[in-house]
């Protein structure tokens, strides 16, 4: 197979995010009553805004044929992931007592079970991929006092250069950046893996529709991804930003936190290093 130029869209992209979405398990012990007030206020919501701003019949008509669109190119994914996902991630995961490291929005791309990968390693990635800045990012998971986690796993995934992530487009090997790292006896890792670029989300479908309609950006900041697990603790999903990159204080998906933004030091080989370390809660 010849792979020149590959066009990923965000037909495509949403679509294979959809199709990741309804293959995991969804299901929630909500009682009647409380289901009951949420829709009611959810309602009464949309009652204000449609009378304060004198919602005309033609907007009326623009949303209900864009949430068809949004259906129809399986963005759904995206669009509540990058406009309302921050605001349940602020709920659950900022509760008092906590003290770990933050958390951050999942997003619409993470796949379980990548490959496992010892604590001194490297992600795995193409040639091409090797054209950008390697970044070395070592650390250790431990406990909230300082206690080193061994065989805690680090699970990491990003987007190439390009701003693809694998197995959300076309022609990009199946675990293309994306690994889970097991940590040494003291909790510790070592990871190769290129720095990230400022990212956009796919923005020729509704999502994108949807951003120009109020002269928005569709624009994250670089970024990885992270799931940190050690039995009996509780699993940290979270990002981690650079410091002075593009976004970093105006992220399209409002997941910046200024504890997640790293600050990775040149060496004389061009290689980025930064230390960084997670702090896991026990398990309440
Ligand atoms: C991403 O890579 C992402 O992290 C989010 C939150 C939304 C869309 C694409
Ligand atoms: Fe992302």
């Amino acid at each position: 197979m010849t792979q020149t130029e590959v066009n990923p869209t965000a037909h495509d992209s949403g679509n294979r995010a959809t199709d990741k979405f309804k293959n995991e398990s969804v299901k929630s012990d909500t009682s009647k009553e409380r289901a009951n007030a949420i829709y009611k206020d959810l309602l009464a919501a949309i009652a204000e805004v449609a009378q304060k701003h004198e919602v005309t019949y033609d907007e009326y008509r623009v949303l209900k044929n864009w949430m068809i669109q949004i259906g129809e190119y399986g963005e759904w994914p995206l669009w509540l992931d990058v406009f309302v996902e921050h605001e349940i991630e602020k709920i659950n995961y900022n509760r008092k007592g906590y003290t770990g490291t933050k958390g951050s929005i999942e997003g619409p791309y993470y796949l379980e079970n990548a490959p496992e990968l010892p604590a001194e390693c490297e992600m795995p990635m193409r040639e091409q991929d090797k054209a950008a800045q390697p970044l070395f990012f070592k650390g250790q998971v431990t406990d909230v006092d300082g206690n080193g986690l061994g065989g805690a796993t680090v699970e990491l995934w990003h987007a190439d250069e390009d701003g693809y992530y694998s197995q959300f487009a076309p022609g990009i090997p199946e675990w293309n950046l994306r690994g889970t790292i097991v940590t040494d006896e003291e909790g510790r890792y070592n990871i190769k893996t290129l720095q990230p670029a400022p990212y956009q989300i796919p923005a020729d479908g509704p999502t994108g529709w949807f951003i120009e309609s109020y002269g928005g950006h569709p624009w994250r900041p670089a970024h990885m991804h992270l799931k940190v697990k050690s039995p009996g603790y509780r699993e940290i999903t979270t990002q981690l930003y650079f410091q002075g990159g593009d976004w970093t204080d105006n992220d399209v998906a409002t997941a910046v936190k200024p504890e997640l933004i790293l600050d990775p030091q040149t060496d004389g080989e061009g290689n980025n290093i930064v230390n960084y370390s997670f702090a896991l809660d026990k398990e309440d």
